[in-house]
């Protein structure tokens, strides 16, 4: 069949809902536009487990240290689910890696900011796991299969994730008042890039058109952002900590919140590689890699033999 019509059938099967699949028939663009989104996904997952597990050993008590333990895990086990579902668009895991490694791939902009105090840790929890929910709520519906299935048990993860941070923030806000300070500068330093991991306004994201149009994203940047806006202020609020944004204000007439303009030079910066943990962040991966090749290569032998064995039976 001539590419025109497999194009046209593949478009209407998207907008009956129906999913696509690895070995269905789809564009070749569609193909590429996943394997960028996926795998960036992917490498953000993983390497948002270097902030985190930078306070592992300062955890304030056995109890904090089993639960950010768990929830790093949990975030390896996400970056697993996720290279997996790229794998069966058709790209190996190594050549998803060397994009990672040579700056071709991106990874999310909060990731290269730094984790300075325990407080930090529960923003992180609170704000950066809470902005993923609300994208990843909305990625259930993506129109790839494996991408939309993987969502669901993220999602699950990623919401007592949430609540894990969210604890730690609120145990701080009503302690000492030198803690409800470390929580207010937390606060302060991370929720404005937390609002850039949503990516640029709707108008400056040349890969929207496509992603809505082959049912990839569902709902917008400034959707989504809007949505994580509308319920972190309400949960600011509980815990008497203020947003650090003097033009948040009530849109009685739109039911969402109003906000300031977030500063687009920084993001840039940021996802070019100039943002103030980067450097740090690429180096850390490209090593803990090399460090383990010894392991990539007996599991690699193990299989072989296995397969061997199987063989000869
Ligand atoms: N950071 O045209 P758009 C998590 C890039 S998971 C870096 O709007 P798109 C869990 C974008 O790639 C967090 N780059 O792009 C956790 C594109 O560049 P490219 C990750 C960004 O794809 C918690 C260019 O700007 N979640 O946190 C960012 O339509 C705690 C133009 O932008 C996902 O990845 C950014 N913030 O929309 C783990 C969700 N924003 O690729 C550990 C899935 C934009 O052409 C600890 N991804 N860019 O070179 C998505 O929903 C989308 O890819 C967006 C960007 C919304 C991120």
């Amino acid at each position: 069949m001539e590419n025109l019509k497999l194009e046209e059938l593949f478009q209407e099967k998207l907008d009956r809902e129906e999913k696509i699949e690895p070995k269905d028939w789809m564009p070749e663009k569609y193909r590429k536009h996943l394997i960028r989104q996926v795998s960036q996904h992917a490498h953000s997952e993983v390497i948002g487990m270097q902030p985190e597990g930078n306070w592992i050993t300062r955890a304030p008590s056995l109890r904090h240290k089993v639960v950010l333990l768990a929830k790093i895990q949990d975030e390896a086990g996400h970056g697993l689910y996720l290279y997996s579902a790229c794998e069966t668009l058709g790209i190996s895991r190594d050549e998803l890696n060397e994009q990672l490694h040579t700056g071709k791939a991106k990874y999310s902009s909060i990731f290269n900011y730094p984790t300075l105090n325990w407080a930090d840790i529960g923003a992180v929890g609170w704000l950066v796991d809470g902005a993923a929910i609300v994208n990843q709520v909305s990625l259930q519906r993506t129109s790839f299969g494996p991408y939309a299935r993987g969502m669901v048990r993220i999602c699950k993860e990623e919401s007592f994730h949430q609540r894990q941070g969210y604890e730690i923030m609120a145990e701080m806000a009503m302690g000492s008042q030198e803690q409800k300070e470390m929580a207010q500068d937390a606060l302060n330093r991370l929720w404005w890039p937390s609002l850039m991991m949503f990516g640029p306004h709707d108008a400056d994201s040349p890969n929207s058109g496509n992603a809505v149009k082959w049912k990839i994203k569902r709902e917008s940047n400034d959707e989504l952002r809007q949505k994580f806006i509308d319920k972190t202020v309400d949960q600011a609020k509980v815990i008497g900590l203020s947003i650090p944004d003097p033009d948040l204000k009530w849109n009685e007439e739109r039911g969402h919140y109003d906000f300031g303009e977030i500063n687009w030079d920084e993001f840039y910066q940021v996802i070019n590689g100039n943002g103030p943990n980067n450097v740090k962040r690429l180096a850390h991966h490209k090593r803990a890699h090399d460090e383990g090749e010894w392991v990539r290569e007996a599991a690699t032998a193990y299989a072989r033999k296995q397969t061997i064995k199987k063989n000869v039976a």
